[in-house]
């Protein structure tokens, strides 16, 4: 019995598993059903199904990597679910596909709150032209993330034109989403003195686009707020980091009242057509692809090096012995790498 199976609650039929060929049929015919079943298959942990999943994988690259690639995230009541409700049907309005994809760590423990929402996006669940799917329920943030970028090319083979990754950015949740899409989305507050220090150090500096949410509510604080955050991001600039051929523009928004976002929706086009002209859409992408593959490997060798025998035997006396001053933390070090099967070498200084 594969993982998925195994999940299903009792008492429900079980359904025959599809063949590869009958996923990729399915899939390129937009049936939501086998598109609904496809990333089943690639968020089970079962060896089966996961050797199955990159079979199917394998056989849909080709058409992937078509899509707009947005991720968005803010603090919790900045109005993502409002946003992507109306962001959402705006695009399907206009004969795009759109998915909906969500990274939240922590949803084992609340139930997938962040799509669990859906009245939130009531529109936007009953389009026959969107596809939304609440974040994978549990796992590490690396086995989270890789389900949502395998999620993300299922949909992308399907013919989704716009994917939208969600995240409320907990951990580091925000940096790995900002890192699987082609534009990076930031929802701000407007009351912009408090939000500026509340937000997370470094979201500027992943940012593509910022928007100040809200703006129907007090149009004065929200043109602080953006005059707020374009301060702080010429300081940013200033300071001599990196920031390629692309200006972080600072929009006022509402997702309540559908403002501003056709202007949001050209911008994006705008970061992807200035990217492009200077080759650093291609650029960014293969980057992410890399770094993707070596993730996982660190991931997994540092789960092989925690479920060492050898070395959790060894771990809680050494360190106590360095804790207490017996032992210094390099050899400490040497003799746990060594239990793991490193040589002395292996140290370095
Ligand atoms: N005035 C106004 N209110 C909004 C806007 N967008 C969202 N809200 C309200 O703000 C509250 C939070 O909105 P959500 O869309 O649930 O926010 P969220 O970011 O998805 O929140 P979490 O899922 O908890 O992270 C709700 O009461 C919304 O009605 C907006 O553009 N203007
Ligand atoms: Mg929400």
């Amino acid at each position: 019995m594969s993982g998925a199976e195994s999940q299903r609650p009792p008492g429900r039929r079980r359904r025959r598993r599809l063949s590869i060929d009958e996923y990729v049929e399915g899939i390129e015919g937009s049936d939501r059903t086998v598109l609904g079943r496809a990333i089943t298959l690639v968020e089970s942990n079962a060896a089966d199904d996961q050797k199955l999943a990159q079979e199917l994988l394998v056989r849909l690259l080709p058409k992937t990597g078509k899509a707009v690639r947005v991720g968005i995230t803010g603090v919790p009541g900045v109005g993502k679910s409002t946003f992507i409700e109306a962001f959402g049907s705006n695009l399907t309005a206009a004969g795009k596909r759109v998915a909906v994809l969500a990274i939240d760590p922590t949803s084992g423990v609340t139930q997938g709150s962040i799509l669990g929402d859906k009245t939130r996006m009531a529109k936007l669940s009953r389009d026959e032209r969107a596809f939304i799917r609440p974040s994978p329920s549990s796992g590490s943030l690396g086995g989270v993330t890789r389900k949502t970028r395998e999620s993300m090319l299922v949909c992308e083979a399907a013919g989704f034109d716009v994917i939208l990754v969600e995240t409320v950015g907990v951990g580091q949740s925000e940096t790995v989403v900002a890192d699987m899409v082609d534009c990076f989305l930031v929802l701000m507050l407007p009351n912009a003195g408090d939000e500026l220090q509340g937000i997370k150090r470094g979201i500027l500096e992943i940012a593509d686009v910022l928007a100040v949410n809200k703006a129907d509510r007090d149009v004065d604080a929200a043109r602080l707020a953006k005059r707020d955050y374009m301060y702080a991001l010429r300081m940013m600039h200033g300071s001599g980091m990196d920031t390629g051929p692309w200006s972080v523009p600072v929009l006022m928004i509402s997702g309540l009242a559908n403002q501003g976002l056709d202007l949001l929706w050209n911008t994006v086009l705008e970061h992807r057509k200035t990217l492009d002209a200077a080759g650093a859409l291609e650029k960014k992408r293969r980057g992410q692809l890399k770094r993707w593959m070596w993730s996982m490997v660190e991931e997994r060798v540092l789960e092989a090096l925690h479920a060492h025998p050898e070395v959790s035997k060894l771990a809680p006396e050494l360190e106590h012995k360095v804790l207490e001053g017996e032992l210094t933390p390099t050899l400490g070090a040497k003799t746990l790498l060594e239990a793991f099967g490193l040589g002395a070498d292996e140290v370095r200084s």
